[in-house]
């Protein structure tokens, strides 16, 4: 790979309706995207899903521009590279700041893929033609969290994740699940609960969730595993794991059934597809998680979510779950709780330039 200039857009766009958990409430999204071009011209694009506060990891979008611009294009440009697997090796120099490391290895994967005439999905050995999506309702009110549910059901999608905590729990939970007995319903807590809670979870055993997402600590593996023992539905870790390391670990401990893979917690599609193979081996079953993303960052998804090991539907929903439009052509939709996997090379949706461009509120250029 010969990367002659790197380019980077801060893009800012209001969400369609506001995303709320315990934690923060998303109005606004702001991401970093990257566009490397290579000698030849073709170019990769990366997404960088740090948000603007670090509510849900340590990050920002200002943390992550500064690590790109001061420390990771300068590393690949003192040490050009051959494949984007190379990365990952290269930023270990650079402790964490995982979403800035994805935000340039994705695009490099992009990149490789085009210079290869290979889609993203079979370069990395995907074999589907179309991925199950999943949808997020992420409301305190319960009449509209129902209004939604209903909503996305009749666009077709496969299967629900609420966000719950402490308060509103079993409050939604039986709601919803009287309502639509027979729904794929899931449980995201984000951290909000802790050992003290454990009555509370075991009271959601009755209500058949296919998985409660990270109620504990968000860098906790040791004492999920004591409750994943004291539960019959399967914990999913998330904010948990930010490395290989940590799905071994979380794993080998029982600390979790299901794990929940973002590229951009875990530093990138490399480590993505390792902790892939590792739960593959091991018999636990993954999905793929959303960061309330644009579309690359969606199309990254996509094509990850090919593997065989993703066998539950993962937080991709279409480009109209969040935005009025999006920055890629064509958008991503969704017939029949299904998303078509691109045949295109890279990752197989062209970005809307002029809309990037428009969306924009910072931009910089790095010749390589
Ligand atoms: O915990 O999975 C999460 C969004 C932002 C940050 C963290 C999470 C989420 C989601 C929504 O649950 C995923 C999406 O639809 O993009
Ligand atoms: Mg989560």
């Amino acid at each position: 790979m010969k990367i002659d200039y790197i380019h980077l857009s801060i893009v800012k766009m209001p969400l369609k309706s506001p995303f709320a958990t315990h934690l923060e409430t998303v109005t606004d999204r702001e991401a970093i995207i990257v566009e490397v071009t290579d000698r030849d011209g073709l170019q990769g694009y990366g997404e960088g899903v740090a948000f603007s506060s670090p509510w849900y990891t340590e990050e920002t979008v200002k943390t992550s521009f500064h690590m790109l611009k001061d420390f990771l294009i300068p590393l690949l440009k003192n040490s050009p590279i051959n494949h984007p697997a190379e990365a990952t090796e290269l930023f270990s120099k650079i402790r964490r700041n995982h979403m800035a490391k994805a935000a340039l290895e994705t695009a490099l994967w992009d990149l490789y893929a085009k210079e290869q005439n290979l889609s993203l999905s079979s370069l990395i050995g995907g074999k589907v033609n179309s991925i199950p999506s999943g949808v997020v309702v992420a409301t305190s009110s319960l009449p509209e969290a129902i209004k939604q549910t209903e909503n996305y059901l009749e666009q077709g999608y496969q299967r629900v994740k609420i966000k719950i905590s402490p308060k509103n729990d079993i409050e939604f939970v039986s709601e919803l699940r009287k309502r639509f007995p027979s729904l794929e319903l899931m449980a995201d807590a984000n951290s909000s609960y802790t050992m003290k809670d454990l009555h509370r979870l075991k009271a959601l055993d009755e209500y058949g969730l296919l998985m409660i997402e990270q109620p504990l600590g968000h860098d906790d593996i040791i004492d999920h595993s004591f409750i994943q023992k004291e539960l019959t539905t399967p914990i999913c870790l998330d904010e948990s794991i930010v490395s290989f390391e940590d799905a071994r670990k979380a794993i080998q401990f029982g600390s979790c059934r299901v794990v929940n893979i973002k590229i951009g917690r875990v530093g990138g599609l490399e480590t993505a597809l390792k902790i892939h193979d590792f739960c593959l081996d091991k018999g636990i079953p993954v999905w793929c998680g959303g960061m309330i993303e644009f579309g690359i960052s969606r199309a990254h998804n996509i094509a990850l979510a090919t593997l065989p090991g993703f066998t539950i539907p993962g937080d991709i929903s279409g480009s109209n779950r969040y935005w009025e439009e999006d920055i890629i052509e064509p958008e991503v939709s969704v017939r029949n709780g299904y998303i078509e996997v691109p045949k295109e090379h890279g990752i197989g949706f062209k970005v809307n330039k002029k809309k990037l461009n428009k969306k924009a509120i910072f931009k910089e250029g790095f010749c390589l």
